[in-house]
């Protein structure tokens, strides 16, 4: 399996410190700021920026959680094929108001983020949903689009990102995988 590095750990973490900087400045501030993380990479990623945030405006913003992933259907046709979902929903603050930055690591097809939006939605009536991600390979299949993006990398259907954080991968960085 070939991976090739195109992001370092430098210059992954001025990646995040621009998406910080990028959030407070649309936000003007970070007032009603709430964060919600998609597992696992999204998490850590999520903190991170929260830490960030707190180090440059000096208060806390609180970070959630959620869990998806891909519903595995047995069955073979067309119209039964995997689909994200969400498996649990670790917020323990309203998101009533609130302006939410909805943080995953890869943005893909999209339907991740439709299924996000959805628990979301049905936690509360958020004043504003906001996307980050680390990462945009393209290959939209919905009409979403991230409004902070570390770096845009196109791929092709035959390769994958692959994101290791710190915290779980012992290093920042960001490869190519042709599998
Ligand atoms: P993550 O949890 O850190 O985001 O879904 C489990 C892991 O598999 C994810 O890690 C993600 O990095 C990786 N992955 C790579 N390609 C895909 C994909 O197309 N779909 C999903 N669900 N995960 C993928
Ligand atoms: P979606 O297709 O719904 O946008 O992405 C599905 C999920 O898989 C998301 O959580 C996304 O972060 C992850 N994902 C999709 N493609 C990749 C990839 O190439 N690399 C990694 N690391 N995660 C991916
Ligand atoms: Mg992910």
């Amino acid at each position: 399996k070939m991976a090739k590095e195109v992001v370092d750990s430098m210059a992954m973490k001025r990646a995040l410190t621009r998406m910080t900087y990028e959030i407070i400045e649309k936000n003007k501030g970070i007032e009603d700021l709430v964060i919600v993380g998609i597992k696992t990479r999204g998490i850590y990623l999520a903190k991170r920026i929260a830490q960030r945030l707190q180090q440059l405006e000096g208060a806390n913003v609180p970070v959630g959680e959620l869990d998806i992933s891909l519903y595995r259907d047995d069955r073979h046709d067309a119209a039964s094929k995997n689909e994200p979902i969400v498996n649990s929903a670790k917020l323990d603050f309203d998101i009533t108001e609130k302006q939410v930055i909805l943080i995953d690591d890869v943005l893909f097809t999209g339907r991740t983020i439709r299924a996000a939006l959805d628990a979301l939605m049905d936690q509360g009536r958020p004043k504003k949903i906001n996307l980050a991600v680390l990462v945009d390979r393209g290959h939209r299949e919905l009409p979403i689009r991230a409004d902070f993006v570390g770096k845009n990398i196109p791929t092709s259907l035959d390769e994958q990102i692959s994101v290791e954080v710190e915290e779980i991968d012992e290093k920042d960085s960001i490869k190519i995988e042709k599998i």
